[in-house]
């Protein structure tokens, strides 16, 4: 009989071959599940345009790749976050390019204060060949850059009283990003810096470990540090941008008809993040306000302005190789 003529290793063989038969037919090509880090609600802006990145790659890879989000930071604060994307454990982020500085120092120059002149400036120079110039320095620490968010105008807030001049920051404990610039930001102005992962800012103004921090207006709102600090002062230091971006290791792996897609996605993700912010901010500067929030002018910027140049001149000497970077993000606004 047929049967007693198969050997053992033949039919394993037959079984093994098989196997592939039915499963090349009846299991489709595995998906690449992509985690993504966010540190927002859902509804934030970010979180918005970061779901749509997501819907498009997978819709558009016919489901060779599947972003998911993780919102609220539960995978971990951003400098953790950062890190996590780097060495590929996570797939991709929206990063504020704050607390990139320690990781790659040429980003600390869009953290410099008052560098921007308008979000609109930061927008126009990120969008350009000086933006690519930060993306090229994000490569070479394993992050692609797909494209930039905005983030507003980063101002004071703190539970006592109104900033209006440098003085007023004196003696107040403010927490920053964790970032050592920001450390010397805070310094400069005669406060106390505090870095401290986002997540902790809530509880510490409540419990007056610190008495302050600087945020745009969603974030101050969506933090709820609004309901603890009352004094909302309009200082306009930073104006920070935020990137959509890939570990480099994902990226690599895809084909380049996919990293075509991936790339489209995340730029139409930044037009649709860029309109969600401009109504977002309006209707979150209301929302405190009507919360009882004082929010103030700072008539004399110029003064913090003059304050933050030791910042730049320690920064031209122990970076000269980035002086030109600096004159160049400078000179795109003139
Ligand atoms: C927000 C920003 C976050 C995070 C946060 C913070 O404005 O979007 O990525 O950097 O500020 O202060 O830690």
């Amino acid at each position: 009989m047929l049967t007693n003529k198969i050997s053992k290793p033949s039919s394993l063989l037959t079984v093994t071959a098989l196997a592939g038969v039915v499963s090349a037919i009846a299991i489709p090509a595995q998906a690449d599940q992509w985690r993504g880090w966010n540190i927002h609600p859902p509804s934030y802006p970010n979180s918005v345009a970061l779901e749509s990145f997501a819907d498009e790659v997978t819709e558009k890879t016919e489901g060779r790749i599947e972003p998911k989000v993780y919102h609220n930071a539960v995978l971990g604060d951003q400098p953790d976050a950062i890190e996590q994307t780097r060495n590929g454990a996570l797939d991709f982020a929206n990063f504020n390019m704050g607390p990139m500085g320690p990781i790659v120092p040429a980003t600390n120059i869009l953290s410099l204060p008052f560098i921007f002149k308008s979000p609109a400036d930061m927008y126009r120079v990120m969008d350009g060949e000086v933006g690519d110039r930060f993306a090229d320095a994000l490569e070479e620490k394993n992050l692609v850059a797909l494209s930039w968010f905005g983030s507003g105008a980063r101002s004071l807030y703190n539970t006592d009283h109104p900033v209006e001049t440098p003085a007023d920051v004196e003696g107040l404990k403010v927490r920053v990003m964790n970032n050592d610039l920001y450390v010397q930001m805070i310094d400069e102005l005669g406060g106390n810096a505090t870095p401290m992962a986002y997540s902790e800012v809530y509880q510490s103004l409540k419990t007056g470990v610190i008495d302050g921090a600087e945020n745009n207006y969603p974030s101050y709102e969506s933090s709820g540090h609004y309901e603890v600090a009352k004094y909302y002062s309009l200082t306009e230091h930073l104006i920070l941008p935020e990137c959509l971006c890939v570990a480099k290791s994902s990226w690599d792996d895809l084909s380049a008809e996919d990293q075509g897609i991936v790339r489209q996605a995340a730029q139409h993700a930044a037009e649709e993040q860029r309109q969600l912010w401009e109504e977002r901010a309006r209707t979150s500067r209301q929302r405190v306000l009507d919360a009882g929030v004082e929010i103030n002018e700072v008539e004399d910027k110029a003064a913090f302005q003059e304050k933050m140049q030791p910042i730049y001149d320690d920064f031209a000497a122990s970076h000269p190789d980035l002086e030109s970077l600096v004159e160049d993000v400078q000179t795109a606004q003139q």
